[in-house]
């Protein structure tokens, strides 16, 4: 199913994002520490939002992997932030962070991922773009917004990306998006486009993909053009 909203793309940009995409992504670490990230200068995307917002659904819808990033219906499942590698030659990692917010695991442990999630997001140089979930059910919400301030204050660009689009009405989804666009409009770092997608049914992947290709060091840095 489609969902209109979507930034269009050319036929070339939705080919080369599946053709990016068909190199099987790879684990290459967990990291529960900043002096553990990668060292290699490659350039990330990372995915970042609420708990049980579904980052990793939308890590393995992308990548055609049932099981690369672990799911579960208990906020709080990723820990660390996991890094993927994308392209013939791993030029592009993908990072699954842990989710913000309400989380089913000890007060501490919550603690250390809240301060590596805004050390990470703000400190980080091979930091390309972030991909903000937001659920297409809820919106944003006031740990949502703590973030885009602090990625603004940091000059860190993100986009945001709804989730679970398969669950809201045609007319509640279109609300939605027409409330995190208003909203995105106040923030200096964010992109104004806004992609829909559903891990689900896959509505939203080809589009997404065509933008992570597009920030690849290869690739033609372009977010769609917004639809008229
Ligand atoms: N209906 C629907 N459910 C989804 C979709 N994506 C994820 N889910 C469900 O949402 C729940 C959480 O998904 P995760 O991918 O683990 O979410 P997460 O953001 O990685 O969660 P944390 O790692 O705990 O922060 C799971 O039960 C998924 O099956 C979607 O597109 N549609
Ligand atoms: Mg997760």
């Amino acid at each position: 199913m489609e969902f209109a909203g979507n930034p269009e793309f050319t036929s070339d940009e939705i080919a080369r994002g599946q053709a990016f995409f068909k190199i099987p992504s790879e684990f290459v670490k967990g990291v529960t520490d900043m002096d553990a990230l990668p060292t290699d200068v490659t350039p990330e995307v990372a995915f970042a939002g609420r708990s049980n917002v579904g980052k990793s659904s939308l890590i393995n819808a992308l990548t055609s992997r049932k099981t690369l990033a672990r799911v579960s219906v208990t906020p709080g499942r990723t820990r660390e932030l996991n890094f993927f590698t994308l392209g013939h030659n791993a030029e592009l990692y993908l990072v699954d962070m842990p989710g913000y917010g309400y989380a089913k695991a000890p007060k501490t442990a919550v603690r250390g991922w809240t301060r590596l999630i805004g050390d990470y997001l703000k400190g980080r140089r091979e930091l390309k773009r972030v991909f903000l979930l937001i659920d297409a059910r809820h919106g944003i919400k006031p740990n949502d917004r703590e973030t885009m301030e602090l990625m603004d204050v940091a000059a860190v660009s993100y986009q945001a990306v709804l989730t679970k689009a398969d669950k809201p009405k045609a007319a509640e989804l279109a609300a939605t998006v027409a409330k995190v666009s208003e909203e995105l409009s106040k923030h200096p770092a964010a992109y104004p486009q806004i992609l829909i997608t559903s891990a689900r049914t896959g509505a939203g992947i080809p589009e997404l993909r065509a933008t992570v290709a597009g920030l690849s060091p290869n690739g033609v840095v372009r977010a769609g053009k917004a639809p008229v």
